[in-house]
């Protein structure tokens, strides 16, 4: 039987770290190589292959790839929203050159398939906020944001001109009680379990009605092995899917985490991600991923809350 083998570059971070034991799962522990710029403290590099690699360096890259003699990659490198914007040229070059050099690649006919994460920050201020369509206006005000609507134009082009067979999400916040977040505006639907679980109380940095697009981690690497499974001649849309499970408020989640730990106390402080955080959408419409592939979300705000507080107590 042939073999499949994945690369994931970013594989210690929030996503990587999940998907990585997940494709380890399917393809078999051998099959799949871990790749990060450090190891990080996940067990991504305990329990296969690991590779230290600079997704900016290009030929460092393409030597990974030669070596394993790679088919699929996994491109999870990324400077997310909030930390953008505190260094948006290093943002800029990361998210961008490390697409370059997969899409490259992947033109020269050294790996066969990519997966390139996008995200709800495509869209800006301007783009309709309730039920936002797949198609609608996108003015993204971020450099997270400038860097993934530019990637996925990139990858649109590269399947039209060049026959290159890139996927793309665009994901909402996520939520895992196995790996935090990393400097993103939705980070503190994740912060206020961890914080439910010591303290019984939390200080938010968004205001209390601020409605955001979220997920559970388990939904999202279904997504994500999902769309990559998917037969090609599925895979109309090659810029991104629109992606949606669930919306919810800080206010919201604080009654959700009330209901099973008595006592809880949200209180808010409303920092610089509150800008971000507004120029997002609250609510996606994800139709096409429905209807091309399959997508369905399992988990909603009341399971996840379950799981979360069950598995972090
Ligand atoms: C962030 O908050 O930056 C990310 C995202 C929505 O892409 N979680």
């Amino acid at each position: 039987m042939e073999t499949t083998k994945i690369l994931i570059i970013g594989a210690c971070g929030q996503i990587g770290s999940e998907l990585t034991l997940k494709l380890r799962e399917i393809y078999g522990i051998d099959n799949v190589i871990a790749s990060d710029i450090r190891k990080g403290e996940q067990e991504v590099f305990q329990t296969g292959p690991f590779e230290l690699v600079d997704a900016m360096n290009f030929d460092a890259v393409a030597a990974l790839v030669d070596k394993y003699k790679i088919d699929e990659v996994y491109l999870m490198a990324a400077l997310l929203s909030a930390t953008a914007e505190k260094n948006p040229a290093f943002a800029w070059d990361l998210n961008m050159n490390s697409l370059f050099h997969v899409l490259n690649l992947a033109k020269e006919g050294k790996i066969k398939k990519i997966f390139w994460p996008s995200s709800i920050a495509v869209f800006g201020p301007t783009t309709p906020k309730h039920n936002t369509p797949q198609y609608t206006v996108m003015e993204p005000s971020t450099v997270y944001g400038i860097s993934k609507q530019a990637g996925e134009r990139w990858c649109e082009y590269y399947f039209n001109k060049y026959g290159v067979d890139v996927r793309s999400i665009r994901y909402p916040g996520l939520i895992s009680w196995k790996t935090p977040p990393g400097g993103g505006t939705t980070d503190y639907a994740v912060d206020i379990y961890y914080k439910a679980i010591s303290d019984n109380k939390y200080t938010c940095f968004l205001s209390e009605n601020t409605e955001l697009p979220m997920m559970y981690m388990d939904d999202a690497i279904r997504a994500t092995v999902g769309i990559m499974q998917a037969e090609k001649e599925n895979i109309r849309i090659r810029s991104s899917y629109n992606l949606a499970a669930m919306s919810f408020t800080p206010k919201e989640i604080a009654e959700a985490i009330t209901k099973e730990k008595a006592g809880f106390e949200i209180s808010y402080q409303p920092d610089f991600r509150q800008a971000i955080a507004d120029s997002w959408p609250s609510s996606i419409n994800d139709s096409s991923a429905r209807e091309d592939w399959g997508w369905e979300h399992d988990f909603d705000l009341e399971s996840m809350t379950k799981e979360m507080l069950k598995n972090l107590s």
